[in-house]
């Protein structure tokens, strides 16, 4: 298959799940194209399957606001026409799908009948999908995709709770490539990082409210006087700062490193003993299962798609959003007992293996193989 891949270039987990799919197509050997503004973070290296085709969009004295939609629609237009796709695969609702939808309209004048996926992600749903700003253009995009998927129940529950859908959603949840997420031996960075054997702890996120930081702090601090351990926060974002001010007065900074942005999140995690994601609102928790093919447990809340994922009590623990009391209790239980955090390790991998990208990646190309099957139909009728 010839395959477009629309999707945000950047750190956020739809560009990655958007880029690892298109990898793992490539590697299957099927042609993908990638279309964005840049190059996608995971997509430094030549594979003969895998081209990217950079969107660029005009600065005129005329906009205050640029119009990426119209180019990236005609951006599509080019390349489906020239390169022959034959389906696009777009991440992310906002703005990917309506230019997905112009582009096909586009394309039929030329005769050219693409159908086009459109994979939900969380917060072009829960978040900004659902604000009045976006909300019209987000419902008639998503209702003229030729396909819907989510990554969990939940974000499926949560559209058809606030968008008025037509058309079937598919269930298809993210998935984790364990030729990358694995136990690497970093022993030296351990040291470095808990010279007395304190226990590692681990945030990894976009420092956005939505995650709240705070909590990951807070929940540190109540660890931290029961279990001797370091508190490690990789990325970066708009609270990143006022976390760093909340250490320096809580005095816990010398227990805790703010890495910012990594591109080896894996070896930071294979050091690691247990991940926090505290979010308000996660559609899958994509960082909860990379850090569980590291075999590190994680202690989240039990927001949106996340109970899909974790298992209570096997691979790590839930608590309510803000229970911050609970989440340090759960965490101590687990940290305080070599043998239990050893179980809770092996549960976590365990689980983890349950979204193996060898048992997630066919399911898309099936998926894709029916959309296309269902094209045919509708352009030969
Ligand atoms: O979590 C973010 O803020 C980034 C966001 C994105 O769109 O890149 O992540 C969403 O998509 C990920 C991949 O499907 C999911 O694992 C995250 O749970 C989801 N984030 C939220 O729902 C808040």
């Amino acid at each position: 298959m010839k395959i477009g891949i629309v999707c945000y270039p950047t750190f956020g987990g739809s560009g990655v799940v958007a880029t690892e799919l298109g990898k793992a197509l490539a590697d299957e050997g099927h042609q993908v194209h990638f279309i964005t503004y840049s190059q996608p973070a995971r997509l430094d290296f030549f594979s003969a399957n895998l081209f990217y085709h950079e969107v660029s969009v005009r600065d005129y004295p005329l906009f205050d606001y640029a119009p990426y939609e119209s180019a990236l629609a005609s951006k599509l237009v080019d390349v489906v026409r020239f390169e022959k796709l034959d389906i696009l695969h777009v991440h992310y609702a906002i703005p990917h799908a309506s230019a997905a939808f112009m582009a096909k309209q586009i394309l039929a004048t030329y005769g050219i009948q693409i159908p086009f996926v459109t994979t939900l992600h969380g917060t072009d749903i829960t978040l900004v999908g659902k604000d009045p700003t976006y909300k019209p253009v987000v419902t008639f995009s998503i209702n003229k995709s030729d396909g819907i998927t989510t990554v969990s129940q939940s974000l499926k529950d949560d559209t058809l709770n606030h968008f008025d859908i037509t058309g079937e959603i598919t269930v298809i949840p993210n998935f984790i490539d364990f030729e990358r997420f694995s136990l690497k031996p970093k022993d030296h960075f351990k040291k470095a990082i808990a010279p007395n054997n304190e226990r590692i702890l681990i945030h990894t996120s976009n420092f956005r409210p939505v995650k709240r930081t705070p909590d990951v702090i807070l929940m540190f601090q109540k660890i931290l006087k029961k279990v001797p351990s370091k508190l490690l926060m990789v990325g970066d974002g708009p609270e990143r700062s006022s976390n760093e001010k909340m250490c320096r007065e809580l005095g816990i900074s010398d227990h805790v490193r703010f890495l910012g942005k990594q591109e080896a999140v894996e070896e930071i995690l294979s050091v690691s003993d247990l991940f926090l994601m505290p979010s308000e609102s996660e559609s899958f928790g994509l960082a909860a299962l990379e850090a569980m093919a590291c075999k590190v447990p994680a202690i989240t809340s039990n927001a949106g798609g996340l109970p899909e994922l974790n298992i209570d009590g096997f691979c790590g623990y839930m608590s309510d959003v803000g229970d911050v009391e609970d989440m340090a209790l759960k965490a101590i239980s687990i940290l305080e007992d070599d043998e239990v955090l050893q179980q809770f390790k092996e549960n976590a991998f365990k689980r983890a293996q349950d979204f193996d990208l060898k048992k997630i990646l066919p399911i898309y190309v099936d998926y894709y193989i029916s959309i296309i099957e269902k094209q045919k139909v509708l352009t030969d009728r």
